[in-house]
């Protein structure tokens, strides 16, 4: 693998139809989205919403994701588009915007991640140019096609705006976050993968392979990963980094006779 296929690995391995499995991070630790690509993940998703990366950690985790020569995935805060120019700069090779409400926030959002004439990113991408390896200007011919926009789908808004939004030109694919989905959803009960996300995730699957682009999810397991990839969520995260390590931690002391709580 040369440098280059870093950052083009995610979007080429989606485009030609396969399916991956991503870590997601949420400690803020950049060495320990390392440790979980060279466990096997494909990619991890460093996250800036509900995790503890700030701008400096997520950036140095995507040069650790770099090093274990996988791509990296960022997710901003609600509103982060500006943080998400800022990743990719960094070398990210995707990044997904939470809470989107609508097309004209999707359009808001690939406006900072696409360069003119999709988009209206500004020109500075002092990592991803070596990281990638590219020449600056080869690196601003393919940068559109290299770095993909993932709007998140976790409101109802969004859900009853799902064509128009993968419409928006600069849109890649959708991530579903099944949890705030389930709320939403429900009128204001917390049932991730209950009835209601289930119904909405077929229709989900459906809609964006229509429109040829990718589908995202956000699940608790790798078995539920596998059986949501066979449904048509070509990239499946898989838990946190907490809670694999917190797994992890009580099957052993399981094993010396010690509960934990
Ligand atoms: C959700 O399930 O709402 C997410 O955003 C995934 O973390
Ligand atoms: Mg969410």
């Amino acid at each position: 693998m040369t440098i280059d296929d870093v950052t083009g690995a995610l979007q080429q391995r989606l485009r030609a139809g396969e399916s991956l499995c991503s870590a997601w991070c949420v400690i803020g630790e950049p060495s320990l989205a390392e440790l979980l690509i060279r466990s096997g993940f494909d990619t991890a998703v460093l996250d800036m919403q509900h995790g503890a990366f700030s701008v400096d950690t997520a950036i140095r985790g995507i040069a650790h994701v770099a090093l274990a020569g996988a791509p990296a995935i960022v997710r901003v805060p609600v509103g982060g588009f500006a943080t998400a120019s800022r990743m990719f700069d960094a070398g990210a090779a995707a990044v997904i915007a939470p809470m989107i409400e609508s097309a004209a926030d999707a359009r808001a959002f690939v406006a900072f991640c696409k360069y003119p004439p999709m988009g209206a990113r500004s020109w500075g991408p002092q990592r991803a140019v070596p990281l990638t390896g590219l020449a600056p200007t080869a690196y601003f011919e393919r940068a559109n096609a290299l770095h993909l926009a993932l709007p998140m789908i976790e409101t109802k808004a969004a859900l009853a705006a799902l064509d128009e939004i993968l419409a928006v030109p600069g849109v890649d694919g959708v991530f579903v976050g099944p949890a705030d989905l389930s709320v939403a959803l429900t009128g204001g009960r917390l049932d991730p993968f209950g009835p209601e996300v289930e119904r909405a995730l077929d229709h989900i699957a459906a809609r964006v392979k229509q429109a040829n682009k990718v589908a995202g999810l956000f699940c608790n397991t790798g078995a539920q990963a596998r059986a949501m990839q066979a449904r048509g969520f070509a990239l499946c995260s898989i838990a946190t980094d907490g809670q694999l390590m917190s797994g992890a931690a009580r099957a052993e002391l399981q094993g010396i006779g010690s509960g934990g709580t």
